[in-house]
C-alpha cells in the first residue's frame, strides 16, 4: 500500500509576514547528557565480530558521542564499526538488508564508521531517536583491539516532563498511560511538533491537531502551536489549499501532499488554539486561510452533496487500515470542520459566513443520511462498494449527523461490529475514544484506553507507537517494523483523553 503524492507544477504561495511570526517563535531546546548502561558485551578489547549492547534507560532524541581508543600494538589499520540504534529492541532483530518496503531505507537507524586514528572522540552528525545502541566491530586488525571508553547522548526537546505535574487518575495503569503519553509528546516537541523524531521528523497537520490538544493540558506550550499554525498558514499551495505536512529545514517549505481531512483540521486547530489562549490576533490573521479550506472542499462534492470517492489515491488520511474506503469518513470530517468554522465565524462576527456555513452543514448532514446511511444494518456505508468500517461510524458520530439517542445506538453497534477494516493507528483510536465519550460511554472509553495504550505498555513501550494493532503488534504500513516510528505524536493523546474523562 504505497501512499504518497507528487504534484505537477507545484508552487508554494509564501506569506512572508506569517513566516516571520513563525520564525520569531522558534523554541530554544533544552538539553541534557545521558549515559547508557552496558547490557551485553565487553567495552574493552573488542575485535572483529564482537558486539556491545547499550541501553540508555529511556527514549531520547539527540546526538550521540562515542570516545574510543585502542589496545595492543600501534593501530595499523582503520577500525571499522557499525552502529545500530533502535527505539525498541525488536527493531534490532530485523535485518536491514532484507528491507524492501515502499518508504526509504534511509530511515533505518544505522551507521558504518571507519576510524583511521585512535583514540578518537566521535560525534555523529545525524540526530537519532532511540533507547538502544548496538556497536558491532566489523574489523580491527590482528595487532590491535578497540575500546569503547565513553558513550553519551545529548538529548534535546523543547519541553521537559520534569517541569509539569500530571493529575492523579487514581489508578496505577492509567497514571502510567498518562505519563508515557506526556513523555511521547515531549520527545516529539522539537523545533516544531514533529510527528515522530525517528520518522518522518516533520510537521503533519493531523498530528498537530492531537499534539496541540494534549499540549494544552500538559506542557501548555501555546507558542509552539501558534508557530505551527503560522507555518501552515504561511506556506499554502498557489490555490491557497493548505499542505498536509511541511518541512522546516533547510528552509520552511510545504510538501506537495494534500489530504482533505488534514487541511480541514486547520480550522479546528485554529479554533481550539483560540479557546486555549483567547489570542484573537492570531484568529484575525489566519481566519481567511482557514475558511478557504472549507470553501475549497466544496469542490470535492458531487451533485448529491457527497464527497467524491477518490479510491486508493492518497487524498484523505483517516487511518492506515488496509483497503479502508474513505468516502464516509471524509464526508463526516467535512461536517465536523464546518462546525468549527461556524464557531470561528461567530468569533469574527462574520454573519454572512455564518449563514452560509449553517446551510452547508445542514446540506452535508442531509446528504450523508440520504446516501450513506444503510437503514437495514443501522450503519453508515462508504464508497460504491458500500463498505462498512469502524472509521465511518466513528466519524459520523463525531460529526453529530444523528440525533443523540440514535448516535448512542450506533456507537453500541460499532463496538460489536465485526468489520475487517480494523482501526490500526492510535490516531484513529483517539477519535474512537472521543466518540465513546460523546455518546456517554466513559467507562468503556477508559477500558479501551487501558486495552489499547495499555497494550503497548505491556509490549514494553517507553513511548507510544505510530501504529499498534493488538492482533498483530509488529504490523507496519511500510513493510517492516524497522521503519515504523515507536515514538509518535498522534499516540500521545491519553494525556488529553483521560483528563477529559476524569
Ligand atoms: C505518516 C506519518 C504521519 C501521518 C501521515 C499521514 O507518514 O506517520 O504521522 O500524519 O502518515
Amino acid at each position: 500500500m504505497a501512499s504518497y503524492e507528487i504534484m505537477d507544477r507545484f508552487e508554494i504561495h509564501r506569506n512572508e509576514d506569517f513566516l516571520k511570526k513563525a520564525r520569531e517563535l522558534t523554541p530554544v531546546l533544552q538539553k541534557k547528557t545521558v549515559i547508557p548502561t552496558v547490557v551485553k558485551g565487553e567495552s574493552k578489547g573488542l575485535r572483529k565480530g564482537d558486539r556491545l549492547f547499550l541501553d540508555f534507560g529511556d527514549h531520547y532524541v539527540g546526538y550521540l558521542r562515542i570516545k574510543v581508543s585502542s589496545s595492543g600494538s600501534h593501530q595499523d589499520a582503520p577500525a571499522f564499526i557499525r552502529l545500530r540504534l533502535a527505539e525498541r529492541e525488536a527493531e534490532l532483530s530485523a535485518d536491514p538488508d532484507e528491507y524492501n518496503g515502499w518508504i526509504s531505507k534511509g530511515w533505518i537507524q544505522e551507521e558504518w564508521l571507519h576510524i583511521d586514528l585512535l583514540p578518537d572522540d566521535i560525534r555523529l552528525k545525524r540526530r537519532y531517536a532511540f533507547r538502544y545502541l548496538e556497536i558491532e566491530v566489523l574489523d580491527t586488525s590482528q595487532k590491535f583491539s578497540l575500546n569503547v571508553d565513553e558513550v553519551t547522548v545529548e538529548a534535546a526537546s523543547a519541553v521537559s516532563v520534569d517541569d509539569i505535574e500530571l493529575p492523579d487518575c487514581g489508578d496505577k495503569v492509567l497514571n502510567k498511560i498518562m505519563s508515557v503519553g506526556a513523555y511521547t509528546l515531549q520527545e516529539c516537541m522539537q523545533e516544531v511538533f514533529e510527528d515522530g523524531p525517528k520518522r518522518d521528523r516533520r510537521l503533519w497537520l493531523g498530528d498537530l491537531r492531537l499534539q496541540a490538544m494534549a499540549d494544552y493540558v500538559s506542557f501548555k506550550n501555546y507558542e509552539m502551536v501558534k508557530r505551527c499554525l503560522y507555518l501552515f498558514g504561511g506556506l499554502p499551495f498557489n490555490d491557497d489549499r493548505i499542505s498536509a505536512c511541511l518541512f522546516t529545514e533547510p528552509e520552511y517549505a510545504s510538501d506537495d501532499t494534500y489530504l482533505m481531512d488534514y487541511a480541514l483540521f486547520f480550522v479546528c486547530v485554529l479554533y481550539e488554539y483560540y479557546e486555549a489562549t483567547k489570542d484573537m490576533n492570531t484568529v484575525y490573521d489566519l481566519y481567511d486561510i482557514a475558511m478557504h479550506q472549507i470553501e475549497n472542499t466544496k469542490n470535492a462534492l458531487d451533485e448529491r452533496g457527497i464527497v467524491r470517492d477518490l479510491g486508493d489515491a492518497f487524498w484523505c488520511f483517516v487511518d492506515w487500515s488496509e483497503g479502508l474506503n474513505k468516502q464516509a469518513s471524509a464526508q463526516a470530517v467535512f461536517i465536523y470542520a464546518v462546525r468549527y468554522g461556524i464557531r470561528l465565524a461567530e468569533l469574527m462576527d462574520d454573519d454572512i459566513k455564518l449563514r452560509e456555513l449553517r446551510i452547508l452543514e445542514a446540506r452535508l448532514k442531509a446528504a450523508a443520511i440520504e446516501h450513506l446511511w444503510d437503514d437495514e444494518n443501522g450503519l453508515f456505508v462508504s464508497g460504491e462498494e458500500r463498505q462498512i468500517s469502524y472509521a465511518s461510524q466513528v466519524w459520523m458520530i463525531l460529526a453529530e449527523v444523528l440525533e443523540k439517542d440514535k448516535a448512542e445506538a450506533l456507537m453500541q453497534r460499532t463496538m460489536t461490529l465485526d468489520s475487517k477494516y480494523k482501526m490500526v493507528t492510535p490516531y484513529m483510536y483517539h477519535y474512537y475514544i472521543e466518540a465513546l465519550i460523546l455518546t456517554g460511554k466513559k467507562d468503556i472509553a477508559i477500558s479501551e484506553i487501558k486495552r489499547y495504550w495499555g497494550g503497548m505498555i505491556n509490549a514494553g513501550a517507553d513511548t507510544f507507537w505510530e501504529l499498534y494493532n493488538p492482533d498483530n503488534p509488529e504490523e507496519s504500513p511500510y513493510g517492516s517494523c524497522m521503519v515504523n516510528s515507536y515514538c509518535h505524536a498522534w499516540s500521545c493523546t491519553p494525556v488529553y483523553l483521560l483528563q477529559k474523562i476524569l
